[in-house]
């Protein structure tokens, strides 16, 4: 029997792919309360999954202003590129790759959980109808301030940072978060954006903080080792767009000229619906894209052998399925039964629901 192309290997950039099947970013909210570094328990979380082709890790935030959960991990101190030094140590060990996603929240925060109890920032003063996560309980997200002209730069600059952090800590890439209604997706979509100095207003002027960020991060790191999340349909975290297609048509036309390792789009809404809005056409936006295609939400492993072996996409990122199933490549070749995730452990908590799940060979034992 012939195995499926999902299983054969790729290349991102310059990231050479054992399969097709990647890990997406998911949020666990594990990192250590005082410094938001990652541990032991990350180590063990991560190097159970490096069957993957490759790991995208959780948002980590690049600073301190990026965070909007309680417990998600930085990578903007010694400390932080400490602990996922460890982690990438793991992961290599098991022949698998690694790349972190990179992130800023903007609005979707909380002055609890921002350094010295300021307002969360955004493009615009437009509050989301959203909730995070304080470590107690999820509250409404608040109006946010809106950033001046002359603040913007220096995200940017966050996001280099960020970027040689990664490579001091031994990541073979970097994703930037520019999805679900975070600062990215707030300045690129016009339900966000209400600038009307050079960040806001016409497509090309809200795409600017998206190029400044690339600018940044292709600086820091070749751009082959750089890839992008996006989700042009979702409305996750209350955003909208008035015209998604133009929008992330001229975004995509703009990241092209970088050469990035790979695009990642989320495919409908974010953890929902794979619908796309009247208009929009997902194919179209791939087809734009001069380098590899990741999709991801709600593949299951008929439509990723599909999506691959049709040429819609190179990689396909797979999210619930990796809490549940370290080995989620072993199960897919095989087709064996997959175990179920337990939605009440996703966020926060210990190894319990996160490094505890097991293996189809622990599975055939406790069957015994
Ligand atoms: C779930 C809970 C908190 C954050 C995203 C980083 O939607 C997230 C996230 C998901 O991209």
């Amino acid at each position: 029997m012939s195995e499926s192309k999902l299983f054969s290997p790729a290349k991102a950039g310059a990231i050479d792919l054992k399969n097709r099947v990647v890990m997406a970013p998911l949020t666990r909210n594990r990192a250590r309360a005082e410094d938001d570094t990652p541990h032991d328990l990350h180590v063990e979380y991560y190097r159970q999954r490096a069957g993957a082709g490759l790991i995208v890790t959780e948002g980590s935030q690049i600073s301190p202003q990026g965070k909007g959960y309680a417990w998600t991990p930085g990578i903007y101190s010694d400390a932080q590129v400490e602990g996922w030094k460890k982690v990438t140590d793991a992961v290599h060990a098991e022949g698998g790759k690694i790349v972190i996603q990179i992130w800023h929240v903007g609005r979707i925060s909380h002055s609890v959980l921002q350094p010295g109890g300021v307002d969360p920032v955004a493009p615009s003063a437009i509050a989301a109808n959203s909730k995070t996560f304080d470590g107690t309980q999820f509250i409404d997200t608040p109006m946010p301030r809106a950033l001046e002209e002359n603040e913007i730069p220096a995200i940017a600059e966050d996001f280099a940072r960020a970027t040689r952090n990664a490579r001091k800590a031994g990541f073979d890439g970097v994703e930037v978060h520019g999805a679900n209604g975070y600062l990215i997706d707030q300045f690129l979509k016009d339900g966000a954006n209400k600038r009307d100095d050079a960040y806001g207003g016409s497509v090309e002027k809200r795409m600017r903080f998206l190029k400044e960020v690339m600018d940044a991060v292709t600086g820091a790191w070749s751009a082959d080792r750089v890839g992008i999340r996006l989700s042009p349909f979702s409305n996750a975290n209350d955003i909208t767009d008035s015209n998604p297609q133009e929008t992330f048509s001229h975004a995509i036309r703009l990241l092209n000229t970088y050469g990035l390792a790979y695009l990642h789009l989320v495919e409908g809404q974010t953890g929902g619906p794979r619908d796309i809005p009247e208009g929009g056409d997902l194919a179209a936006l791939y087809t734009l894209f001069d380098g590899a295609r990741m999709g991801n939400n709600g593949y299951d492993r008929a439509s990723a052998v599909e999506a691959v072996e049709s040429g819609a996409l190179d990689l396909v990122a797979f999210g619930r399925a990796f809490i549940s199933n370290p080995d989620l490549v072993d199960r897919l070749k095989k087709k064996a039964p997959l175990n179920e995730p337990d939605s009440d452990t996703f966020y926060g908590g210990g190894e319990k629901g996160y490094t505890d799940y097991p293996t189809l060979a622990e599975n055939s034992v406790a069957a015994q």
